[in-house]
């Protein structure tokens, strides 16, 4: 493809030939005689000409399939510039914004003279970059002192929360990596164990192994590092932390040596990959493997709560990881026990204005539930799910939804929150009530009519809302 660039600098001349060639055919015009002839000593294709003229197009014999470039540095003379290759027949037309402050309203002002352009602005195209690359040496500097301080411990524990998920196993394991150590130095532990087929699967798969511990042998290590939770999360049986690692909301009451919460990041394992790319770590193609599947799991496949450092970790990852054994890790997610639970709800389920309401009974493990929430919510016309189920005497409840629709966890803690635990986001929430604190609110309620009672305060809950803004307005 030909291009012709109309620079003004020597800056951005010698820089775009950099960049443009071989893979283009440029060639340069400049305004300023000297500058063309030193240009042209350094061996560019470059002329001297007056730009504002329609006729030095002509002479370059720009055609509609020519890329003209025109280097941008807020001079008044850049609408005429542009005239002029317009009229020469140019169409597909660049301009470099280069030191205009606030590109934006420069790329509406001729936007609205010549709609065909595109304005790319220096400063934002080198921006993502150098931040990533600045950005990087600031998380070096951290790791490095982490580093540093869990050196020479003997024992070091990576805790993670109740019945580990995949970002929390990747995260241990990715943590280890960046502390150097071997599986015998670092105890990656938790105090509840692993017990979601998934993530069973996902421990076999990948060999890795978990120890258990109580809250009370975690005084026994020399340095303690949490990783995807935070101490609170212990309820105040852990009370020393030497370094927490996490991406949900930070929480007050507890002092770690270092910490690195970052909670716009759609998983632990992305701040890990910043850590272990930060120090040029290897990355073993289980580890690799391991956060990639976190990666994935935690931001559902990028369609919650994941921004562009999740999207960056995930294909630097990638070409790292093994993708047949993430896949075999995913078909885990059905397995003739969760089909069961499947047909339950099927059969005692009621579907009104597209809310799917059932109740599972008594069941041996809490994740039937969320699994039948989120499978239901695949299932076409159907936009909101909420599936109950009693586990050791409580009653667990979990709400999904498309995640445009009313918040769930609002809806949890409008009914549930006075007797029980309830909370959650816009599109998935949570509810867990002591059976006898349920009875003494709602009643004693069988089956069919605890189903017909939650879609009842759905579809209320569905209908009431008024968005706050509109009740104001009436004065
Ligand atoms: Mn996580």
């Amino acid at each position: 493809m030909r291009c012709l660039a109309v620079c003004q600098t020597e800056l951005v001349t010698r820089m775009l030939d950099e960049i443009l060639l071989p893979s283009f055919q440029v060639d340069f015009l400049v305004e300023s005689k000297p500058l063309a002839r030193r240009l042209h000593d350094a061996g560019m294709n470059v002329t001297a000409a007056d730009p504002r003229r329609t006729d030095t197009y002509l002479k370059a014999d720009v055609t509609p399939g020519t890329c003209v470039i025109v280097e941008d540095n807020g001079r008044r003379s850049l609408k005429k510039i542009l005239e002029s290759v317009r009229d020469a027949g140019g169409t597909l037309i660049y301009v470099l914004g280069v030191g205009i402050s606030d590109f934006r309203a420069r790329e509406e002002e001729l936007k609205s003279r010549f709609p065909e352009l595109s304005y790319l602005a220096l400063s934002e195209l080198f921006g993502g970059p150098l931040l990533t690359e600045f950005s990087r040496s600031i998380t070096r500097l951290k790791v490095q002192q982490y580093q540093r301080f869990f050196n020479d411990a003997d024992r070091v524990l990576i805790l993670m929360h109740n019945d580990p998920d995949p970002d929390a196993l990747a995260s241990a394991l990715a943590l280890r990596n960046v502390l150097r150590r071997t599986k015998q130095t670092a105890i990656i532990a938790a105090v509840g164990g692993v017990t979601r087929p998934e993530n069973v699967r996902m421990i076999n798969l990948l060999d890795l192994h978990v120890d258990l511990i109580t809250p009370e042998q975690v005084a026994e290590y020399d340095r303690v590092a949490m990783v995807d939770v935070q101490p609170h999360y212990f309820g105040g049986a852990i009370d020393r932390v030497d370094l927490v690692i996490d991406h949900h909301p930070e929480q007050p009451g507890y002092s770690a040596v270092f910490k690195d919460i970052r909670t716009d990041y759609g998983s632990t394992s992305t701040i890990l990959s910043e850590h272990l790319r930060a120090v040029d770590a290897n990355i073993s193609e289980r580890t690799a493997t391991a956060m990639l599947y976190a990666i994935k799991s935690d931001t559902l496949f990028f369609n919650r709560q994941a921004n562009r450092v999740d999207i960056e970790a995930f294909s630097y990852l990638y070409p790292l990881a093994d993708a047949a054994l993430i896949r075999k890790m995913e078909g885990a997610e059905i397995t003739m026990e969760r089909l069961e639970y499947v047909l339950k709800a099927k059969q005692h389920g009621r579907m009104v204005e597209q809310v799917f309401c059932t109740f599972l009974g008594t069941s041996p493990r809490e994740d039937f539930i969320p699994y039948v929430a989120d499978f239901y919510l695949q299932l076409e016309n159907v936009k909101w799910t909420i599936v109950s189920g009693i586990v050791n005497d409580a009653l667990i409840m979990s709400v999904r939804n498309l995640g445009y629709s009313r918040n769930a966890g609002e809806f949890v803690r409008k009914y549930f929150a006075d007797i029980g635990s309830a909370g959650g986001h816009r599109a998935m929430a949570k509810a867990v009530v002591p059976l006898n604190a349920f009875r003494d609110k709602f009643g004693n309620l069988q089956a069919d009519g605890f189903t017909e009672r939650v879609l009842a305060m759905a579809i209320e809950f569905l209908h009431e809302h008024q968005p706050p803004e509109k009740k104001l307005v009436k004065v």
